[in-house]
Parts: C-alpha cells; sequence; structure tokens
C-alpha cells in the first residue's frame, strides 16, 4: 500500500493521471466514450494501480482532491487532442457523502471546457448504504447538471434493488466477475439474463465489464447487452494512445 506521504507528495508533483479504456457498442463494435481510471506514475516504482491507492487516499481525505485532478486532467487532455469523447469517472461512496460534489464536478468540466451531457458518473452500491438521503440528493444534483449516472459494480456487495429504484440511474455495468465465467457456466449467463431484464425492464443501458473473449461477446449480445468493456475492445491506456476517432452517441 502506498504511504501517505508518498501520496500527498505524488498529488503534488502531479504524478496521478487519467487513463482511459474504451467503451463499445456491443452489436457494432462502435466507440462509444471511456471509462477514466486513475493511475499513478511513480517516478522510482513505475505505474502504480489504484488498488493500492484509492483506499489510502479515501481513508485520509484526499480522494476529493485526486478526483479532481484526474477529472481536470482527463478533460484537458481530451480538448488537446481535439476530442470530446463521452467520459465515465469512477466517485468514492465516500464523495457520495458531500453535497458539494456536483459544484466540484460543475467547476472542473466548466475550467476546462468539457460539456457536461458527456459526462457519465459511476458509483456502487456501497456508497448508498446508509446513506440514501444524501446520495439521492446528489445524484439528483448530478442529473440536473446533465450527467448521466451509472451503477457500477452491479451483481457484487448487497445489490438491494430499492438502490436501483431510490437512485436516477442511466445505466447499470455489470460487473466483471459474472462476465468472466459467462461462456463456462450456466449459472453466470442464467444470472447475466437476469439482470439484463431487469435492466432493460428499467429502461437502464446495460454494459457489460470485463469482456475479454469473442466467445461472451457472442454470449452478450445475444441476451441483448449494448455495451461492452475489456481487454477486447482495449485495455486502459494514456490520452496519447488513444485513437483519433471521435465517439459518437446514436
Ligand atoms: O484501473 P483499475 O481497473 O485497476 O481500477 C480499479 C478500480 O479502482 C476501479 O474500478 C475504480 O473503482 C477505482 N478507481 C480507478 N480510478 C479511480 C478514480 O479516479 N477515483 C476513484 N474514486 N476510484 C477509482
Ligand atoms: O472497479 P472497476 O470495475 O471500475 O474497475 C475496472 C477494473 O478492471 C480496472 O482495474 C481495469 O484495469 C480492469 N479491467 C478492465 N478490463 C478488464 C478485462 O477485460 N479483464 C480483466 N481481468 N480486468 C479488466
Ligand atoms: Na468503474
Ligand atoms: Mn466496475
Amino acid at each position: 500500500l502506498a504511504k501517505l506521504s508518498d501520496l500527498i507528495r505524488a498529488l503534488e508533483d502531479d504524478e496521478i493521471v487519467p487513463y482511459f479504456q474504451p467503451i463499445v457498442d456491443l452489436r457494432s463494435g462502435a466507440l462509444r466514450g471511456y471509462e477514466v481510471l486513475a493511475r499513478w506514475m511513480h517516478p522510482h516504482d513505475g505505474l502504480i494501480l489504484p488498488m493500492n491507492f484509492i483506499g489510502v487516499a479515501e481513508d485520509n481525505g484526499l480522494i476529493g482532491e485526486l478526483t479532481n485532478q484526474v477529472l481536470r486532467k482527463a478533460f484537458k487532455e481530451t480538448r488537446e487532442l481535439g476530442l470530446t469523447p463521452r467520459l465515465a469517472v469512477n466517485i468514492s461512496p465516500r464523495q457520495m457523502r458531500y453535497t458539494s460534489l456536483p459544484l466540484q464536478i460543475r467547476n472542473s468540466a466548466e475550467e476546462q471546457g468539457f460539456p457536461l451531457d458527456k459526462l457519465t458518473i459511476e458509483i456502487t452500491e456501497s456508497a448508498l448504504i446508509g446513506n440514501i438521503e444524501q446520495a439521492t440528493q446528489i445524484a439528483n444534483a448530478l442529473k440536473d447538471l446533465g450527467c448521466r449516472l451509472s451503477l457500477d459494480d452491479f451483481g457484487t456487495g448487497y445489490s438491494s434493488l430499492a438502490h436501483l429504484q431510490a437512485l436516477p440511474f442511466d445505466q447499470l455495468k455489470i460487473d466483471r466477475s459474472f462476465v468472466a465465467s459467462i461462456a463456462t457456466r450456466r449459472e453466470s449467463r442464467k444470472i447475466v439474463a437476469a439482470i439484463l431484464g431487469l435492466g432493460h425492464s428499467l429502461d437502464l443501458v446495460n454494459l457489460a465489464e470485463g469482456v475479454e473473449e469473442d466467445a461472451q461477446a457472442e454470449i452478450l449480445l445475444r441476451l441483448g447487452c449494448e455495451l461492452a468493456q475489456g481487454w477486447r475492445y482495449g485495455k486502459p491506456m494514456p490520452s496519447q494512445a488513444m485513437p483519433h476517432a471521435e465517439a459518437a452517441e446514436p
């Protein structure tokens, strides 16, 4: 795990940067946008993954500053490439307790000239546990800004259906663990089919995470899943490696 003093220094020295993982239309393969994922480019240790520093940032009151930096850089770097793709960003459960979150996001977007209606906010269900009222208020404010809301890692954790009902979600992300075994386990396939049925009946756009193989993509397509993300389509990459194609939405 990262040392707090090292993380504080990294934030001062601009070492936390955004990577971008493609999100595609399952049917056509067309690019629909990117998930923004934080990476720490450490001067001695090289690339450090979020599991090693997001928790440290959360526990020490640094996650708001970290998110702001990653967001601003993501907006700036895509603008400098002449691109305005849909960007999906991760918000920590802890951040869903601060009513200043929507204003912070708006300020970052306006500062960098990024249109808020091209922004998707990914939150996990743990953000809602014991916090439904506050989270609902923040979620509504984010929707008022024009952002979309995505329920991340669906199917793990609590998966209370009340959560789906409480917040104005636009999208449901089916957790990677179900996709991993979708081609080999009948149970996984049935669970994903059930999640998709639920998603469709609630008018949500469904996104399958962690798609690595053709067989998984074919099953997901057959089950009616709309969007996909995973190594089959592209790994998280720095903005310099992004294809110079505009991500279009229907
Ligand atoms: O990049 P990787 O696939 O290892 O990301 C793992 C997880 O780390 C993501 O699913 C997400 O939950 C979390 N994460 C990545 N970047 C950010 C970020 O900028 N902010 C927050 N809060 N979490 C992030
Ligand atoms: O926590 P969240 O689900 O947002 O993070 C996604 C994580 O999954 C990131 O750490 C990312 O690097 C990883 N990831 C993305 N695509 C794939 C994939 O196709 N297979 C696997 N095993 N991991 C992936
Ligand atoms: Na995510
Ligand atoms: Mn996820």
